[in-house]
This record gives C-alpha cells, structure tokens and sequence, in this order.
C-alpha cells in the first residue's frame, strides 16, 4: 500500500474590528456585539467600553469571507440606524 501524504493549509484569519465615534449610542453597540457576535451582555458591554476607551476593539477573528460578511452586516445596519459606527477587518 502507497502511503499519501495530505497537504492543507489553514486559512488566513481576520480580526473585524469596532471602531469608536462620539455619536453612536452605547446600547447600540452592545445590541450589535450581541446579534451580529453571538456575545453574551457581560462580553458585549465589555468589548464596547473597550472601544470607548481605547479607541478600537476585537469583535471576533474569521476567515476573510466570514469577517467581510459581519463588517458588511454591521455598517449596513448602523447606516440603516443613521448611526456613524464603523467597523473594518484586518489580518490576524
Ligand atoms: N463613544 C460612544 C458614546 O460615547 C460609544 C461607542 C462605543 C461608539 C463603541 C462606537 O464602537 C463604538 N456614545
């Protein structure tokens, strides 16, 4: 019997990053985390005093199709709110 060797690579991997403004409304975010991350309240609260505080914040890390869905799902929804939140991916 031939032995086969399985060649793979993993994906590369995105962290979709929330970025702070002074006018989107913190609830909002924290609904956002919830509904498009899959956070917990305690989590969501946390990562969106992070971005408050900090300036930028880690919502998840993806593959690239997964991340540019949930920052297309996120701009989409804050623009729909006329909210100015932003939210960008960027290599792990
Ligand atoms: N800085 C905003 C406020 O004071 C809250 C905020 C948090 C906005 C996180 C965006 O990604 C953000 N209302």
């Amino acid at each position: 019997m031939t032995s086969q060797k399985t060649e793979f690579a993993y994906p590369s991997m995105y962290r979709v990053v929330l970025l702070n403004d002074d006018y989107t409304p913190m609830d909002f975010v924290v609904f956002v985390l919830e509904q498009f991350f899959d956070k917990s309240p305690a989590d969501a609260q946390a990562i969106m005093l992070e971005v408050h505080n900090r300036g930028s914040g880690v919502c998840g890390v993806f593959t690239y199709e997964i991340a540019e869905t949930k920052v297309g799902q996120v701009m989409d929804f804050a623009q729909k709110n006329q909210h100015p939140l932003q939210c960008t991916l960027e290599k792990a």
